[in-house]
């Protein structure tokens, strides 16, 4: 019990004083650490800018160094619209009002565009060195510092290799040094999947005529018109434009020496007898917006890439780094968490303790890393200005990546950015919601187009070409997931989430609004009446989930889906609030009240759960990885404790969803257990999440998702999403305020008694200056509002209105103390 109660109790307006200069205790250790080099991809480890990435092999006598630049895409503009669709609506509908469920998914083939494009691999840089022989071997990744280093002893000489991605200079920078002076010898060279060839450049970017003034290994190529998704399987799946159409790229690898020499031959860059290397790789493509051709409206790639190296030569190594530092720790330093210790785990690699943590044996400073390395992998694959993180981050080895490496909009991509404003880097959101708002350009033409409705549609696949249609190939594509039309009333909740944190109103008003009613458009539109006045969508699927039909079928496509009505719900209750926020379109939003009302209602189905689909159909797989009907839990706020009888069923569905499902799906329930304020069944989902996949000394011990040795996410295979839905969940595990009201503690499991975190954010405007708690109670919380007024702080069952001043952190410590 907590003195907060008796606040309550006497119902009084409660001012606190304003106090407490929060200092962060010493940040707990923050890295990754390996005793060997990597052999797989999925133990090399990320750096990351946001545009360019590499990920980092290790290896002593051969370093490889597997390289991204983010807008590396296949394919260019093109009409994916489907004019057809419009004549086929009408039926589709028929069909579902007719009851007939296979016959209305087989129709909706015929209203589907071509397979989106994929993202593609840039390149590899090796680096061979004379000798594989070495003792004390270290690999680590420093969250703390956003450097990955590598260090080993040769005979008396020490080695070590730095590695980061700099976001200010937009390069990546590779420094090689050894505490004994000139034994520092290796080749470097270009490879790429893609077509391409190499030659060797001065220093400013000219051609080299002779091998010995030649410092810069360059590597151009051309990237093809056409890939397909993965999981087709087609005769001809990569095509090459020769002389056509194509995105083009320039790589290229400078060494800057401290002593020894340097040469360049064209294939190889040679470094003999220096003392320390900085070797600076930058990166440049054709991209020139998701609406301009590459190849007739591209950019210069060599003169993108030749820019930031130029800039970067300009500097000495400890500039780029304390640069690096500056930009890196802003960001990342925002958040400091502390789960509780166990005595020794973190002195293991991070291969040992997933198994050991597998095993049962405690070990929260690996949840704490794992929760920041979310935050990691955010800062390092979304910045402003560039492309928002798709399925991989920016971090892909492969030509025809897992589902094209693209932004899947039925849960995928929106679970990329759960963690962005709770965990401090809304910075990080913004390439997202650049990324909406050309999909909204987009979709407006495909909502016109394909279904004669206003606003903007997209679907369930989306490329850096902002294909808006469904895809499928015309015909070929499963509507159990191609022809889901609810990605943009999901999208917009970002931007609406985004005004929510940061009381951003300017934001709202130019950015997210015209987002929002252009999406609340489309399903003013789309919305039908069924027989009995309501308001359904149709045709409607629960992603990507099949139900038995009543006469003994299988079917996708019915009406009036609960995630659509709950995203549905979400949207409009949004625009409702910021219409009233903004004071514009009152009539807009009065109508949008009036649809509210008339949306199909949730259901509670026979098995106590909230129905999933528009009838009590059995789902074709009761364990299916997606729970989209549960979106009204978590990310929305439809379903809650006010709604006790939904809230209880879809406790329910989750239940008999179970505790097992691909990364992402388990990082999804993290977020929904967390929402039910049941700590301890949200830290079995933690547990499950962290599962070692696929390691070298580790083997898969599930049958769904996990982590793999450099702690990527694994679906499997590596899905960054799972990611950043552990780092939210975590966060939502610590602090909710999506009622109204901040909500301390909400799901505090028993496995972490005793913690702390600071620069958790909150709706509302707040941060959260710290947050302590003991003996599984809470001990401390000081808190910052960007604006002043009331709002209710609740621990528990308790809760109290809190006067906060603008730019003022209040601490509620004194008032926390136990009664008895
Ligand atoms: C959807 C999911 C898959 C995967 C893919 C990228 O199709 O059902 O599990 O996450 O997107």
């Amino acid at each position: 019990m907590l003195l907060l109660v008796s606040l309550v109790r006497r119902s009084c307006l409660v001012i606190f004083s304003v106090v407490l200069v929060w200092t962060s205790p010493a940040r707990g250790d923050l890295a990754l650490r390996y005793n060997q080099p990597a052999e797989r991809w999925v133990e090399a480890l990320p750096v990351g800018n946001g545009r360019m990435g590499a990920m980092v092999f290790g290896g002593v006598d051969k370093e490889h160094l597997q390289l991204n630049e983010a807008t590396l895409w296949s394919g260019a503009p093109r009409d994916w619209n489907n004019p057809g669709a419009r004549d086929i609506l009408p039926q589709v509908r028929n069909a579902i009002f007719a009851g007939d469920y296979v016959g209305a998914g087989e129709l909706c083939k015929k209203m589907q565009g071509p397979y989106n494009e994929s993202y593609q691999p840039l390149g590899d840089l090796y680096l061979t060195f004379p000798s594989n022989e070495y003792v004390g071997y270290e690999r680590k990744l420093d969250l703390d510092r956003g450097v990955t280093s590598i260090r080993y002893r040769q005979g008396n000489a020490t080695f070590t290799r730095e590695i980061f991605s700099s976001f200010p200079d937009q390069v990546i920078v590779v420094r090689l040094s050894c505490d004994k002076p000139a034994q520092l010898s290796f080749r470097a060279s270009l490879n790429s999947l893609l077509h391409h060839r190499t030659e060797a450049a001065l220093a400013d970017g000219r051609k080299a005529e002779s091998s010995s003034n030649s410092s810069v290994l360059v590597l151009v190529g051309k990237c093809p018109v056409h890939v397909d998704p993965s999981y087709l399987h087609s005769a001809d799946p990569i095509r090459y434009e020769d002389e056509g159409e194509g995105m083009t790229f320039d790589l290229r690898v400078q060494a800057i020496a401290q002593g020894g020499t340097v040469t360049c031959d064209g294939s190889v860059l040679s470094v003999e007898n220096a003392d320390a290397v900085t070797l600076l790789i930058s990166a440049g493509t054709s991209f020139n917006g998701y609406d301009k051709s590459p190849t007739k409206q591209g950019r210069n790639p060599a003169v993108e890439a030749l820019r930031p190296l130029t800039a970067a030569q300009a500097r000495t190594y400890p500039d780029l780094l304390s640069r690096h530092l500056a930009d890196y720790q802003a960001l990342f330093r925002r958040v400091d968490i502390n789960l509780g210790r166990a005595d020794g785990a973190s002195s293991r690699t991070i291969d040992e303790r997933l198994i050991h943590f597998a095993q049962g044996e405690p070990d929260p400073e690996l949840c704490a890393l794992l929760y920041q390395y979310g935050r990691y992998l955010l800062i390092s694959s979304s910045r402003p200005g560039g492309l928002p993180a798709n399925l991989q981050g920016i971090w892909n080895d492969s030509m025809r990546p897992p589902w094209s490496s693209n932004w899947t909009l039925n849960i995928n991509a929106q679970m990329n950015y759960w963690p962005a404003e709770v965990a401090n880097l809304s910075e990080c959101h913004e390439p997202f919601f650049d990324f909406i708002e050309e999909l909204a350009v987009n979709g407006r033409k495909t909502a016109e187009i394909n279904y004669g409705a206003h606003g903007w549609v997209a679907h369930h696949n989306a490329d850096i070409w902002a294909q808006t249609a469904p895809v499928g190939d015309f015909g070929g594509g499963d509507p159990v997931w191609a022809n889901w039309a609810m990605s943009a009333p999901w999208l917009s909740q970002h931007l609406w989430e985004h005004y929510a944190f940061s009381q951003d109103k300017n934001f709202l008003r130019t950015r997210a609004w015209p987002v929002m009613k252009g999406a609340a458009e489309f399903c003013l539109d789309w919305l039908v009446e069924d027989t009995e006045g309501h308001l359904v969508t149709a045709p409607s699927g629960s992603p990507e989930l099949a139900f038995n039909t009543p006469d003994g079928k299988h079917a996708s496509i019915s009406m009036a889906c609960t995630m659509d009505m709950s995203i549905i719900w979400d949207l409009f209750t949004n625009c409702i609030e910021a219409a009233s926020v903004l004071d514009v379109d009152r009539p807009f939003a009065a109508k949008l009240e009036t649809a509210r009302a008339k949306l199909y209602p949730l259901k509670i189905g026979s098995r106590g759960q909230l129905q999933e689909w528009f009838k009590d159909f059995a789902e074709v797989d009761p364990h299916h990885r997606h729970t989209s009907h549960l979106f009204g839990v978590y990310p929305g706020r439809q379903i809650t404790p006010a709604t006790p009888g939904y809230f209880a069923a879809a406790l329910r569905s989750l239940e008999l969803r179970g505790d097992d499902g691909t990364g992402w799906s388990l990082g999804w329930k993290i977020n929904f257990w967390a929402r039910f304020g049941d700590g301890d069944h949200a830290y079995r989902l933690v547990r499950n999440l962290l599962r070692p996949v696929g390691g070298k000394t580790s083997k898969s011990s599930g049958p769904g998702g996990g982590v793999y040795p450099n702690l990527f996410d694994a679906h499997p295979p590596f899905q960054i999403d799972g990611n950043f839905a552990f780092t939210a969940g975590v966060s939502e595990m610590l602090l909710q305020s999506h009622l109204g009201e901040l909500h301390l503690l909400p799901a505090l499991p028993a496995a972490w008694p005793t913690g702390y975190v600071s620069g958790l954010r909150a709706r509302g405007g707040f941060e959260v200056a710290s947050l302590t708690w003991k003996d599984s109670k809470l001990t401390g919380v000081s808190l910052k509002a960007n604006s002043s007024g009331n709002y209710r702080v609740r621990y528990g069952s308790e809760a109290a209105e809190i006067k906060f001043e603008k730019g003022k952190t209040i601490s509620l410590d004194s008032h926390l103390k136990p009664l008895n």
